[in-house]
């Protein structure tokens, strides 16, 4: 059987490896995702910055962006040198910009050449000495395409390449008239086409995703698929990553204020290195969201980061804020 899969989404501007390294301590056994970096600028740009990656942050996944199978299986093999464990293709984003190059969700009407570039990206990871998967991220279709028959069409041309691993984002991408962020939340969900393609193909690792919002939901769809990818939900409630990890792998859980003390050596390493403190808080944000205290949290974090000098005796002094009915926010 399929291992089950915990998953953090990949989210451009947030999944960066400070975002990465939190979500890692609050979730021992989650696959992280990076943002989507495009494969031109994998090759041919600041390396350094774009894969940079905290060795804690294993198991992590390198997103890519593109359509041409030579420059992803370049791409890919440099993703993989670099310490990525998976390498994912992003089919599902829709935002203007992408399309104009031909990538992200209009691929699904071009299952051929995602195939193409899937096994390209398999063929130029299989010589290295630990294998590194290659995985898809899709959606359901884009515009009006509401054909099951088209949906696993491009499924199984690109399993047939050799990808196990699928992550669906459960609605379609409308690829005019509506805003990324609108691409999220207008285009109406439908898990019941990832279960199916679970019933169909069991043979593939199908990984939920779309407007998971609590634990309840996400342990749900366990009875159906092989495990679950959350975005905006994580990001926003981190906490909510760890009650998953437990509940979902074991361990015992830990306070809020715990986990964040487990993330200071990795602060402090950063703020050693010169990274400003504002830099790393603002994924924490939400650390005690709903929580007592915890308007005073992010007020004190998001005020105080600014300021020169800033280090971890403000996460102390947030800290102190919390747990505590009624404080002035
Ligand atoms: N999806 C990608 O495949 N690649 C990206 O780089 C990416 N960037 C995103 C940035 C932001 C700020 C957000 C909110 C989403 C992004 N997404 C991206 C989509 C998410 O991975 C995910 O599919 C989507 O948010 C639905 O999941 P959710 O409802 O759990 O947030």
């Amino acid at each position: 059987a399929d291992q089950l899969r915990l998953s953090v989404a990949p989210m451009m501007d947030w999944t960066d490896p400070h975002c990465r390294a939190f979500h890692r301590v609050l979730a021992p056994h989650a696959r992280l995702y990076s943002e989507m970096v495009h494969a031109n600028a994998v090759i041919h740009g600041d390396r350094a910055r774009l894969l940079a990656m905290d060795p804690s942050e294993h198991p992590v996944a390198l997103q890519l962006g593109g359509s041409e199978p030579e420059l992803l299986a370049q791409a890919a093999r440099i993703g993989a040198e670099a310490g990525f464990d998976e390498i994912n293709l992003n089919c599902g984003c829709p935002s203007d910009r992408v399309q104009a190059g031909r990538f992200g969700a209009c691929l699904m009407r071009e299952p051929a050449l995602v195939a193409d570039s899937v096994a390209a990206m398999i063929a130029a990871c299989a010589s290295l000495e630990k294998p590194v998967p290659v995985t898809v991220k899709c959606r359901l279709g884009v515009d009006d395409d509401h054909e099951w028959e088209r949906f696993i069409a491009f499924v199984d041309t690109i399993a047939a390449a050799g990808c196990r691993m699928f992550v669906v984002h459960a609605r379609n991408a409308w690829l005019q008239g509506l805003s990324p962020k609108e691409n999220r939340e207008v285009p109406p969900l439908r898990y019941d086409w990832a279960y199916r393609l679970k019933v169909e193909r069991p043979q593939l690792q199908v990984i939920v995703n779309g407007g998971i919002a609590d634990a309840a939901e996400a342990t749900a769809h366990l009875g159906h698929v092989d495990g679950a990818m959350l975005g905006r939900a994580a990001y926003h409630t981190p906490y909510l990553l760890h009650e998953l990890d437990v509940r979902w792998f074991g361990g015992a859980l830990r306070t809020r204020g715990e986990l964040l003390r487990a993330y200071r050596p990795y602060v402090e390493a950063q703020l050693g290195k010169g990274v400003f403190l504002k830099h790393i808080t603002r994924h924490l944000l939400g650390l005690f969201s709903g929580q007592p205290g915890g308007r005073a949290f992010r007020q004190v974090l998001s005020e105080g980061a600014h300021r020169p000098g800033a280090d971890w005796s403000l996460l102390e002094q947030a800290l102190a804020l919390t747990g505590r009915e009624g404080v002035a926010a």
